[in-house]
């Protein structure tokens, strides 16, 4: 099997300050935590960025602050969230990609988020996929249901995307799919060929979607975006969120990818030397 990429969601859209100390707000903060995912085993970290309250932003220069202050700490792949926060416009989602990400996600299809909606039509995935293209950056697709798939298939389709990708399953939110090892069997069966995936559980189920990821030769990703805790009652860190995957995927005979690797893995071009 090849190496493990562990992909690290540390900060997302939704979690408050009042719900953990951990979370990094600042672009510096960002940076550490992504140097200390990094040294942990982590290859790619998923960026969200907040102000220095808490507070959400998908403010262009904020997301230039921290892709600078991360690209000078570590050369971890820097993947930018195009999914942002429930409510925000597709052009403002989309509008941190003219920074050239290396990747950035693209969410394939509209899905129940808790009690909102988060809002994915064709019409706004055609446009953040067109931003895509125009800047450069490869799409991460998410997947929160099966038709999401479908979704994607159809995008290849109109010749607005070509497979194979890199697709990540997001099981376990509040109206999406649910975590469970069958459903995780049954959308890696379903994949186009030679597509490479991962898998984010929600919750509790961070840990055991990860477990099954490692055994089927899939990838995974963790972080406080998706888990706010370590184990019961216990709040996590992002990097020991990633220690552990390492861990147990050593343990398994997967070691982890280097983010060279996992590069490779993923068809990104290496990173420049400064
Ligand atoms: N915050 C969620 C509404 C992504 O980053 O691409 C969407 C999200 C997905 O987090
Ligand atoms: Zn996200």
């Amino acid at each position: 099997m090849e190496p493990l990429i562990i992909t690290c969601a540390p900060v997302g859209a939704e979690i408050t300050p009042e719900q953990t100390p951990y979370l990094p707000y600042t672009p510096v903060q960002l940076a550490q935590t992504a140097k200390a995912v990094r040294e942990a085993g982590g290859s790619i970290v998923h960026v969200h960025c907040r102000n220095d309250d808490g507070t959400n932003t998908h403010d262009v220069e904020r997301f230039r602050q921290a892709y600078d202050a991360i690209r000078g700490a570590t050369d971890i792949i820097v993947q930018f969230s195009t999914g942002g926060a429930i409510g925000m416009t597709p052009e403002e989602r989309a509008s941190v990609l003219q920074l050239r990400p290396e990747m950035a996600t693209l969410t394939c299809g509209s899905v129940n988020f808790g009690d909102d909606i988060f809002e994915n039509s064709f019409p706004i995935m055609r446009g953040i996929l067109r931003k895509m293209h125009e800047f450069g950056v490869r799409p991460e697709l998410e997947i929160f249901d099966k038709g999401h798939l479908a979704n994607a298939r159809r995008l290849a389709k109109e010749g607005l995307l070509q497979f194979p990708q890199h697709v990540d399953f997001v099981l376990g939110v509040p109206g999406g799919m649910e975590a469970s090892v069958d459903n995780l069997c049954d959308l890696v069966a379903d994949l186009p060929d030679e597509c490479t995936w991962s898998v984010a559980g929600i919750g509790r189920a961070q840990l055991q979607m990860a477990l099954a990821a490692i055994a089927m030769g899939g990838h995974v990703r963790v972080g406080l975006e998706d888990n706010l805790y370590y184990s019961k009652g216990r709040l996590a860190r992002n990097e020991e969120l990633v220690a552990r995957v390492a861990r147990i995927a050593e343990e398994a005979g997967r070691p982890v990818a280097t983010p060279e690797q996992a590069r490779e893995i993923l068809g990104l071009k290496k990173l420049a030397v400064a």
